[in-house]
């Protein structure tokens, strides 16, 4: 039994599991599988790659939000199951997205979605033309129909994350607002909703800046985690280099009741490319997390996360070591420590 308890969250003894490699010498507490990536170039007619997408527990076994690149170059979103979470089969056909009415609603491109279930219904989020990029989102109970709800920003914004449950009585969705194209900045933000409507209670949550890895922007990775300790969330950082933006991520953990307060920051990367499939691809160094699956019985999570652009990989932690390492290497800043309001 792990000493920080993950909560309100079922038990998911079929979590796909590695144990940490006895001679792996990495810093971070966080392995691969040995097996990355899960999904390689070309997977479906249409579809050149598949990377930053989506896993979750479903009728004992799992489903997924993909994004599929298509070879036209515009990305969409496509659906897959899997009985063991590492081998998926994937829909040839896009999610059809419908509005309230049942007709078809269709971005004009979707990416990077994310999954969460609240209370009894799931939510889609992902980044898409709203006049400018921003986010989309949708509901569904049966992974049959997807019905739009309103966009909750206006452009430019990415990364949205829903939390697993309301807090405070309202619902609350992470962000990263910013600007047009590969932007040179991006903190995350937290606002909040009575009815996944109308958004707002609009606080800061955290910057970039603070450290190298993470110091030109920062983005939600997997819907955040409740434990015992607060709401550990796993983002993205990026850095800027010579050849160009390089991504990494780190981890974070929310105060569980003023989520836009941060408890511990860990100064240190988690992750950041070495592998081929990290460092060699469309874009090449990116490490790019959008979901994880976690068991509370055991401590362990696998993490998802898209590679260079190109491949889907999986990466694994305990929630003890992590947490340790976490606080271990904490740096929090006044403006990560605040309430977000100025
Ligand atoms: C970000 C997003 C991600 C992408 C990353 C690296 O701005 O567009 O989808 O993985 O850049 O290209």
């Amino acid at each position: 039994m792990s000493k920080v308890k993950i909560l309100n969250c079922q038990s998911l003894p079929n979590i796909p599991w590695q144990d940490r490699p006895a001679n792996d010498t990495h810093d971070a507490p966080v392995w691969r599988y040995s097996e990355n990536p899960i999904i390689g170039r070309n997977p479906l007619p249409g579809v050149a790659r598949v990377f930053n997408s989506a896993a979750a527990p479903y009728e004992g076994g799992f489903i997924a939000l993909f994004r599929g690149e298509r070879t036209n170059g515009i990305p969409m979103i496509y659906l897959g199951h899997s009985a063991d979470g590492i081998h998926w089969d994937i829909d040839p056909e896009m999610v059809p997205f419908t509005d309230e009415a049942g007709k078809p609603l269709m971005p004009r491109y979707a990416y990077d979605p994310r999954l969460v279930k609240v209370e009894d219904t799931w939510y889609a989020m992902w980044c898409q033309d709203n006049y400018g990029a921003s986010i989309g989102m949708a509901k569904t109970t049966d992974f049959k129909t997807f019905t739009r709800l309103e966009n909750p920003f206006i452009p430019f914004n990415r990364n949205a994350v829903l939390f697993p449950r309301r807090v405070n009585g309202r619902y609350q969705l992470l962000s990263r607002p910013s600007d047009s194209g590969h932007t040179p900045f991006g903190d995350i933000w937290l606002s909040q909703s009575p009815d996944m409507k109308f958004w707002g209670m609009h606080r800061h949550v955290m910057s970039s800046g603070s450290k190298w890895w993470e110091s030109v922007k920062i983005g939600s990775g997997a819907a955040p985690i409740e434990t015992s300790e607060g709401w550990l969330l796993f983002y993205h950082g990026a850095s800027s280099t010579c050849s160009g933006f390089v991504y990494s991520f780190g981890a974070a953990i929310l105060d569980i009741d003023e989520p836009s307060r941060v408890k511990y920051r860990c100064e240190n990367f988690l992750i950041t490319p070495e592998e081929w499939y990290e460092e060699k691809g469309f874009v090449p160094s990116v490490c790019f997390p959008c979901a994880t699956l976690q068991d509370p019985d055991t401590g362990r999570i696998a993490i998802y996360y898209g590679a260079a652009d190109t491949y889907l990989a999986m990466a694994f932690t305990e929630i003890d070591p992590l947490v340790d390492y976490i606080k271990a290497h904490s740096d929090v800043t006044e403006s990560d420590a605040e309430i977000g309001i100025r």
